[in-house]
């Protein structure tokens, strides 16, 4: 706890010295979620009707103010935010933002670019025809990245703003905390000049990388490239060997990054997915075939952990930082659905640790979940508690805080100590009203 609020102050410190950008990977395709539009721009269904972006981009807004009040006003410009996209999601993000007015965040603070591709083939070599005239082309992964800092001059721009840290992130999970300033200021004492936070992988077959050593060297294995029988790998107490999941959240110095672009990206190699690419037939109809006909090429993010020389990992607690949108509702997991859940149960356990006390509409106080989750006050009552008095509960309670309120549960007992409160409840800041 001691040392959570030494790297918080230390993290926090930097952004008020204008040292600290972020950077998001959204040059992805959403084929999953099957939108036709930029992730980012996805309602997720909250009360206050917020998308990916906007919960981002208030994250992003209430941690300059946190830095401003903590060292006396924020040096520099504010925290510079870089939007990754590709050729399908650059102009709806730009449009997107200039129609919300960039969330309240400088406009000048806000870096779109995009990022490269790279044709698609057959499985014996040939290239895809997209139609008659033009070739299937795919983004070359989300380690595509390093070319375009290069090739679009963004770490140009990160350098000439003074940045020296960066944390790059992936956009689907609706409870990253951007800039974490624990996680970056962990970082940054440890000397790191690169760093994965990651969480305690659930099953084998859950679909995040393991971050682990391969020959000497720190990496990620990513899930599609992992076996089963080394998934399952258990240590005797039980717990799975390769347990450390990544979660996409990456920290890098930006002198790492000048020595990655400038010497070390054309050395990454290239991973292959085998995909459905839509095609052209004969007569030049267009289709998408029923099973893979392809393969994509990509390079990933972490890809460039080898060259670290000193790599850290900040393992956090999955029920307090990821829960990631891949699929359309009606899928097993990670669904608008599981991602409103698991924002709404822990903005509950905020508002619980606060002092709010949830009523339900005949004034009966619901009591927490517990499960040593729900219920961080720890003299709550457990679940067999609740059943034993007769109580029940909703599964979920539907409530949301602002991001312009509380960036992580601070600042919340003034407004809600003592207080009841009923679901739906939406905490908003005065300017939302
Ligand atoms: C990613 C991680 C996986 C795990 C998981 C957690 C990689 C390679 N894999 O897998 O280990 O952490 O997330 O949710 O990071 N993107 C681009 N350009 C591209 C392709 C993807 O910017 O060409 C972005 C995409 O918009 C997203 C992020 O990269 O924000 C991750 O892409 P994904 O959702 O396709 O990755 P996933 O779930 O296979």
């Amino acid at each position: 706890m001691i040392l959570s609020t030494f790297f918080f102050s230390t993290g926090l410190e930097k952004i008020a010295l204008g040292r600290v950008g972020v950077l998001l990977l959204a040059g992805g395709q959403g084929t999953r979620l099957g939108v036709d539009y930029p992730k980012g721009m996805y309602n997720v269904g909250l009360p206050s009707q917020k998308t990916l972006y906007q919960i981002q981009a208030e994250r992003i807004r209430r941690l300059e103010e946190m830095a401003a009040q903590r060292f006396n006003g924020i040096q520099g410009n504010g925290i510079a935010w870089y939007i990754m996209t590709s050729e399908h999601t650059k102009e709806p993000t730009l449009e997107f933002f200039a129609k919300h007015n960039y969330f309240g965040l400088k406009k000048e603070n806000l870096v779109v670019f995009e990022q490269g591709m790279l044709p698609c083939f057959t499985f014996d070599g040939k290239i895809i025809l997209d139609s008659k005239s033009k070739i299937a082309k795919s983004p070359d992964g989300n380690g595509g990245l390093y070319r375009a800092l290069r090739e679009k001059k963004i770490l140009d721009d990160v350098e000439r703003r003074g940045i020296e840290y960066l944390h790059v992130y992936c956009v689907d999970n609706i409870l990253v905390k951007l800039a974490d300033p624990i996680f970056m200021g962990y970082a940054i004492d440890k000397g790191a000049d690169c760093a994965a936070k990651t969480v305690e992988k659930s099953q084998p077959e859950e679909a995040v990388g393991v971050v682990c050593r391969v020959d000497g060297k720190y990496q990620v294995v990513e899930y599609s490239e992992i076996t089963l029988e080394t998934a399952e790998k258990r240590n005797q107490d039980g717990r799975l060997t390769f347990s450390a999941g990544n979660i996409c959240n990456h920290f890098f110095t930006t002198s790492f990054l000048r020595d990655i672009i400038d010497n070390q990206e054309h050395s990454l190699k290239h991973h292959i997915a085998k995909k459905k690419i839509p095609t052209v037939d004969e007569l030049g109809n267009r289709f998408t075939p029923k099973a893979p006909n392809g393969i994509k090429m990509e390079k990933f993010v972490f890809d460039v952990f080898q060259f670290s020389k000193k790599f850290v990992v900040w393992d956090v607690v999955r029920e307090e930082e990821f829960s990631p949108l891949k699929n359309a509702d009606g899928a097993a997991k990670d669904t608008p659905t599981s991602a409103r859940h698991d924002l709404y149960s822990l903005h509950e356990r905020y508002l619980r640790a606060a002092g709010g006390i949830f009523i339900d509409k005949s004034n009966t106080i619901i009591p927490p979940l517990t499960n040593g989750v729900n219920g961080t006050n720890g003299h709550e009552a457990n679940n067999n508690d609740i059943e034993k008095c007769g109580l029940k509960r909703p599964e979920v309670i539907i409530c949301e805080i602002s991001p312009l309120v509380s960036y992580a549960g601070e600042g919340l007992a003034e407004l809600v100590a003592g207080k009841k409160l009923q679901q739906p409840f939406l905490l908003r800041a005065n300017e939302e009203h």
